[in-house]
């Protein structure tokens, strides 16, 4: 059955994930954009909260974010932000374009965000906070390689997929943003800070928290 779209949600959207996860923040940024009510679930990671069977029967991935609204149980970052979009935005075309070639645009990022942003930017700034034995050297060099597409790119155009944000950018925004908490420096890349810059401009807007190590490092936001 296709949900209709409504304004808001009947009762307040649950929200389970940790206040470190990029993953989650994306899916903040949105509900505090649409301005949506939510409530958040901090799960503890560390002590494996994701991964109880309560939990499992929610995401068996036993990854977060996940929401639950009414009775739709969703997981996946990227699935969500098209969610909430569809389902709640006043103009859903606004986040994500219905032309064939915009909309591409957006999924060809998104793919971004699940892909080199996962195991570069965010897989580096994991092993700091989280101190794992692996050598970080690998995810530092595909950060760069990364963040140096991104500033070719956003010296072409101000947001990912055009002239206008969409959900492309919420779902990129924070594990940039946080960078250098896992030594991933944004000085070389102008075009990439002032994209930032732009989406924290932005209505709405809410910062991911800053580690004891993303504010020895001076991290965006
Ligand atoms: N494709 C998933 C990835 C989410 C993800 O990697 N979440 C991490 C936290 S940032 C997690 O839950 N990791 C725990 C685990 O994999 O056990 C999404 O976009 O939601």
């Amino acid at each position: 059955m296709t949900a209709a779209r409504l304004s808001r949600p009947v009762q307040p959207i649950k929200l389970y994930g940790s206040s470190l996860s990029g993953h989650v923040h994306r899916v903040r940024l949105l509900l505090t954009m649409l301005d949506l009510p939510f409530e958040s679930i901090e799960l503890d990671m560390r002590k494996r909260e994701n991964r109880t069977p309560e939990f499992l029967a929610r995401n068996p991935f036993g990854q977060v974010p996940v929401i639950e609204d009414g009775d739709l149980t969703l997981a996946d970052s990227n699935a969500i932000l098209v969610y909430l979009n569809e389902r709640y935005s006043p103009d859903p075309s606004r986040w994500m374009p219905r032309d064939a070639v915009g909309a591409a645009r957006v999924q060809r990022w998104f793919s971004v965000a699940a892909g080199p942003l996962a195991y570069g930017p965010a897989a580096a700034r994991i092993m700091a906070l989280f101190g794992h034995a692996t050598d970080p050297s690998e995810t530092v060099k595909r950060s760069h390689a990364l963040l140096s597409v991104m500033e070719t790119h956003l010296q072409q155009q101000p947001f990912l997929a055009g002239p206008e944000a969409t959900l492309a950018d919420i779902a990129n925004y924070a594990y940039v943003a946080h960078a250098p908490e896992g030594s991933v420096s944004l000085d070389a890349y102008p075009g990439v800070r002032e994209w930032l810059a732009r989406i924290e401009a932005l209505r709405g807007f809410v910062p991911m928290v800053r580690t004891p190590i993303g504010l020895a490092a001076g991290a965006s936001s």
